[in-house]
């Protein structure tokens, strides 16, 4: 394949998107489906940059960051300039942070990719990772405070804050809820995606009936964990902030800062992720807080365990069953279950993002499948482009185009240039 593809090409379409999608200081996931800056598309898009601007990854970060509530929360959307191509806007959202932003949160690999940006380049990142620390410290710790369960798992509330909107962890909770009062809504992203690759109606009126809960109680974490009957314990969010507070506490190291403290929160972290072991599945699930029931999926999210440190007997037998399953791996969701929809979002397209938390995470575990989703998400992009998502069976893209995070990924890992 090597031979047939122009790579060097393909690193300057990256570099073009990423360019395309700056609006200075921040860049947009995509033009049109998505106008604003979100949270963890812009830690990703920081480590883009980071493969041939330094500063202007700071930057990104530094104006993530800028959006940080009060409470230490950093939101997933920030609303720098309303646009109507994208619903819900900041009118409906009402956030009460610095800028108008939503009121939930995302990912946080924020920390993470500061440390993959401070490793490349130390002297020039030292003085804009010092003032940072210290807000990703808070960010965490509101995780800590606000999000987890009796057993140290990290909680969404709201299916947008795992990033995997409509993936089928969410179906049992999201029955449970009546999205009254939630009246006529015009959506924006079918206009821009066939809405067969997107959420359905179901989803959606539960979607905005949610943000309706968070802004009757002008978005107070103490009452919201109250009234809010979507509390569900997630890999995606135990995992992820689990490798981001190991990478934080690295950083406050480097920089002298005061880690105390961190050693035992990581500690409650595992905990917490040891509680999502469904043993029933044999594989990392969700687990509805509310009802205690297990979501019974095996998701991309299960194959972030090895990023946060974890090797579980049995996990690496499901990411070789579901990837042979398919062409281009890691699908989203397992490939054999009835509920698999190979062009639906997070029901089971590849999502390149995933498959570099996913590969790096093994590579870490020195596992040598890391290597091959590597390869196949290099193969996906190069023979469709930078797309939001990809079918796993065919590979056809999905979604949005000329994606930041797929370029970003490209940049950074799954080109041949990457100097590793
Ligand atoms: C809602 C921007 C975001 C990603 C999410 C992805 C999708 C938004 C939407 O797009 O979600 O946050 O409107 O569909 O699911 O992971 O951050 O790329």
């Amino acid at each position: 394949m090597r031979d047939m593809v122009d790579y060097e090409a393909l690193d300057a379409e990256a570099r073009r998107i990423l360019e395309l999608n700056d609006r200075g200081g921040y860049t947009v996931p995509t033009d049109g489906l998505y106008p604003y800056q979100w949270n963890w598309d812009s830690a990703f898009a920081a480590y883009g940059f980071a493969q041939y601007d330094v500063n202007r990854a700071w930057e990104e970060m530094e104006t993530l960051f800028s959006g940080q509530w009060d409470s230490g929360m950093v939101p997933h959307i920030l609303f720098h300039q309303v646009d109507e191509r994208y619903f819900p806007g900041p009118d409906v959202w009402q956030g009460i942070g610095p800028i108008p932003s939503s009121g939930i949160s995302q990912p946080p690999v924020a920390a993470t990719f500061a440390r993959r940006i401070f490793e490349l380049a130390p002297e020039e990142s030292r003085a804009r990772l010092t003032p940072l620390w210290p807000r990703m410290r808070a960010w965490h710790r509101w995780f800590l405070d606000w999000r987890t369960d009796d057993a140290g798992a990290i909680c969404v509330t709201h299916p947008w804050e795992a990033g995997r909107d409509n993936t089928p962890e969410w179906d049992g909770p999201l029955k449970r809820i009546e999205p009254f009062g939630v009246g006529e809504y015009t959506r924006r992203d079918t206009s821009h995606v066939d809405p067969a690759m997107r959420p359905t109606k179901f989803d959606y009126d539960r979607y905005i009936w949610l943000v309706n809960q968070g802004v009757s109680v002008n978005w107070d974490d103490a009452e919201l964990k109250q009234i809010n009957p979507f509390r569900v314990a997630d890999p995606t969010m135990t995992f992820l902030l689990l490798r981001a507070h190991r990478d934080l506490m690295a950083l406050g190291t480097a920089l002298g800062q005061d880690v105390s403290g961190m050693e035992a929160e990581i500690a409650a972290l595992e905990a917490g992720a040891a509680s999502l072991w469904n043993e029933r599945l044999g594989c990392y699930d969700a687990r509805d807080v509310v009802t205690g029931e297990w979501a019974g999926c095996v998701s991309s999210a299960s194959f972030l365990c090895w990023g946060a440190g974890i090797d579980q007997p049995g996990m690496i037998e499901h990411l070789r069953r579901v990837n042979g399953a398919v062409r281009y791996g890691v699908p989203s969701h397992d490939p054999e279950s009835p509920r698999f929809e190979p062009k639906r979002y997070w029901r089971g397209p590849s999502w390149a993002i995933m498959n570099y938390l996913i590969a790096t995470g093994l590579d870490a575990m020195g596992k040598p499948e890391g290597e091959a989703i590597r390869v196949n998400t290099r193969e996906a992009i190069a023979g469709r482009g930078f797309a939001e998502y990809f079918d796993p069976h065919t590979g056809d893209p999905a979604g949005g185009g000329t994606f930041t995070w797929t370029a970003a990924v490209w940049l950074g890992w799954a080109s041949p240039n990457v100097k590793g």
